[in-house]
């Protein structure tokens, strides 16, 4: 049986759809989106405005200008944090960061003198309103964080930050890595500003894809400047969404699969998959607890985490365990610190991190079964 567990890092297999969508744009349009005005070139603008659309439609965003597409949620949380933070602004985040959200900071606060305040990591409540409200100071800007840990799969209260923010004039910037089309997002309802979300992970499209909601009103410094098809006698960047923050052929092939996926997540709804998901989840983890020297790194859940479960076995090497579970068993998950090294330290499993075991729509209860068999006789033998 060959099993794929790393839905966190890059969700695999894709719909059908999504395979005939990048096809199909490299064969029959294969032209620049907003550029010429011939049909191929009109074809591959309506395909990217499609995208624009169904993606604001599946985050609850107001208008389609307000998506702008990126290479991915790293590429996003870049865009917006150098495009907002000056120096010796303060920043509030969370302590289960990803790499995205901590080295552009670390890199800020060593270039610009931007400070941070890190929230220790609360079991319960996953990141206290109240330290947070309580670390607000005068020249505080914005409140970073992850919607969903990429380690323990824990949900982060984004809607109390979002009233947070509001209350105190902050810009709230939610990284949707993991939760975006894995679990229902309404970014006005979470008060979020910005919104940054990958293509490749729960949106089920290629690599190479994602992208920020922006809220309208709020100003980026640009992070790329160039052609946009748009205003071309002018030197100067387009001051208006999405050409502002866009230049440069986008990858179109990828954003035509990116549509086929959303579409897809669209029809079977966000709240089926979270649901699915979180039965796969809860089955693993009651599976997982009954082995002897297993430790999960989150609780079982009660709907407040995504399909992502992590855990260490006691006196084995995760990395180890990880290419065992591959090699003997068809089993690929991914092992180690996972990008978040932050977050393992907050969960206790800094620095030999864990094995961690990600769920995706097309992962089955059957699959669950034979990996908590695996790891039973990988342990127990
Ligand atoms: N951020 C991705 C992961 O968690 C790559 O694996």
């Amino acid at each position: 049986m060959e099993v794929y567990l790393d839905n966190a890092a890059t969700s695999w297999p894709k719909p059908p759809e999504v395979y005939v969508a990048v096809d199909s744009y490299m064969r029959d349009v294969g032209a620049s989106p907003g550029r010429s005005g011939h049909r191929q070139a009109m074809e591959a603008n309506r395909i990217v405005y499609a995208a624009r659309r169904e993606l604001a439609g599946l985050l609850g965003a107001p208008d389609d200008e307000n998506i702008i597409f990126t290479l991915n949620a790293t590429d996003g949380l870049n865009m917006a944090l150098k495009g907002i933070l000056q120096a010796e602004d303060h920043v509030i985040t969370s302590a289960l960061e990803h790499n995205a959200v901590m080295r552009p900071l670390m890199g800020m606060a060593d270039r610009m003198g931007i400070d941070l305040t890190v929230i220790p990591y609360d079991p319960i409540l996953g990141m206290d309103p109240e330290a947070v409200q309580k670390s607000i100071r005068k020249n505080t800007r914005c409140i970073v964080m992850t919607h969903a840990s990429n380690v323990s799969g824990r949900i982060l209260p984004a809607e109390e930050m979002g009233r947070i923010a509001r209350k105190n004039g902050l810009i709230l910037i939610v990284d949707g890595a993991q939760t975006a089309g894995a679990l229902p997002v309404d970014v006005q309802k979470m008060g979020a500003h910005i919104f940054a979300f990958t293509g490749h992970k729960s949106l089920l499209g290629p690599q190479g894809t994602g992208g920020i909601y922006i809220e309208r009103g709020l100003s980026l410094a640009p992070w790329r400047e160039g052609g946009t098809g748009s205003r071309s006698a002018s030197d100067r960047q387009p001051d208006f969404l999405p050409d502002a923050l866009e230049a440069g052929t986008p990858n179109t092939p990828g954003i035509a699969g990116l549509l086929a996926g959303v579409s897809f997540i669209s029809a079977k709804t966000p709240e089926s998959i979270h649901k699915h998901e979180q039965t796969l989840r809860e089955r693993m983890w009651i599976g997982l607890t009954a082995i002897p020297g297993v430790h999960l790194c989150a609780p079982i859940t009660g709907g407040d985490t995504v399909g992502v479960l992590s855990f260490s076995v006691e006196g084995m090497d995760p990395g180890q365990l990880g290419d065992d579970l591959d090699r003997q068993f068809g089993i690929a998950c991914r092992t180690g610190l996972h990008c978040a090294p932050h977050a393992h330290r907050a969960l206790g499993t800094y620095p030999d991190g864990t094995i961690r075991f990600s769920f995706g729509i097309f992962n089955t209860v059957a699959e669950v079964d034979y990996t908590v068999d695996a790891i039973r006789q990988l342990i127990c033998g």
